[in-house]
């Protein structure tokens, strides 16, 4: 029991109302509008990118599954025993698994992650299947700087395993700066294992972010029922349409709600007017190439070592080092 809690002391994260109005804010007045999309992962929305992770559509988690039960052992030895591994966004820990499965010693797993209910029975089932591994949950942001806790045994360095494509919801300037944090956390002799979604024929990206059974819609929208409840606002779901576009120039895929109707909103107490067609952009998923990554990589101070693709190269997870 005592062990069981150890790992908690770090929980009593949740992301402040008055920063979440004031990104909405703030996004809702800029031009084009935009909404954050790290707000999409509420309970529901959890689920309902589960879901999406269902889809025939939608290849990217599947795709990335395939090369981690292909390749993992692989990506074991790269990182090298008495490692430290931080993984951010830990999610659903499928692919984390065939990874600490094949890990030679670890020092400590820690799990990072915003949400930390779903961070605390992650950790609790971790803590089940591998009872010779040290489990650490961080409850933060992993986009802002945190503590990194300090395992019982001390590690021989640290990597970062950033699996799922999320480093494709940052621009490029942003992405940059979370690889020079990333490096700045590991140090010396650390490392970073990330998945990356590729670039590829556009309307199988078209196709990816806007499904035949609407659950990628009702996951975009879901974004407004969560304004609704958390930040007392009347957006009618209905009344705003999903769109996904893809922008060749930059390699992004953008998900969109558009305006369906002249219409106004109240979001604690402030309007927001709405004209018919107008859109609110609430996500950008950037596909990149193995080489431009690495180069985006180099100038944040990590050198690619090693990448593993599946056979159609949809998809690439990369191993690169301080
Ligand atoms: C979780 C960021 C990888 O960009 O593909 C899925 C989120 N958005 N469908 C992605 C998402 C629409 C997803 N990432």
């Amino acid at each position: 029991m005592a062990e069981a809690s150890s790992g908690a002391a770090q929980i009593g994260f949740s992301p402040a109302a008055g920063v979440f109005y004031e990104e909405v804010e703030q996004g809702l007045r800029s031009s084009p509008r935009t909404l954050p999309c790290k707000y999409f992962y509420d309970a529901q929305g959890s689920q309902l990118f589960d879901a999406i992770c269902e889809l025939p559509e939608y290849y990217v988690t599947r795709t990335e599954l395939e090369i981690m039960r292909r390749h993992a052992g692989e990506m074991a030895e790269r990182i090298g025993p008495g490692v430290m591994l931080i993984e951010y966004g830990s999610g659903s820990s499928v692919k984390t698994r065939l990874l600490l499965s094949q890990l030679d010693r670890p020092a400590a797993y820690v799990p990072v992650d915003i949400s930390g209910d779903h961070l605390l029975s992650t950790s609790e089932r971790l803590r089940v299947s591998y009872p010779q591994i040290e489990i650490l949950p961080v409850c933060a942001d992993f986009t802002e700087s945190f503590a990194l806790p300090r395992p019982s045994t001390r590690p021989t360095h640290n990597a970062v395993y950033f699996p799922g494509s999320t480093i494709g919801n940052f621009h490029p300037a942003a992405a940059s700066r979370m690889l020079r944090t990333i490096v700045e956390l590991c140090g010396c002799g650390g490392g970073l294992l990330i998945g990356v979604d590729l670039q590829k024929d556009p309307a199988v990206l078209m196709r990816a972010y806007d499904d035949s059974q609407g659950v990628t819609a009702a996951f975009n929208q879901n974004l407004l029922r969560r304004i609704n409840r958390e930040l007392d606002a009347n957006f009618e779901l209905d009344a705003f349409e999903h769109q996904s576009y893809y922008d060749t120039e930059s390699h992004r895929i953008e998900m969109r709600l558009v305006s369906r109707c002249d219409q106004a909103v109240t979001i604690g107490g402030e309007e927001f007017g709405f004209d018919r067609g107008e859109s609110i952009r609430t996500e950008c998923s950037y596909k990149h190439t193995v080489e431009g990554f690495a180069q985006l990589a180099s100038e944040a101070g990590l050198a690619l070592r090693e990448s593993w693709t599946d056979d159609d190269e949809r998809f690439a997870v990369l191993h690169l080092v301080v």
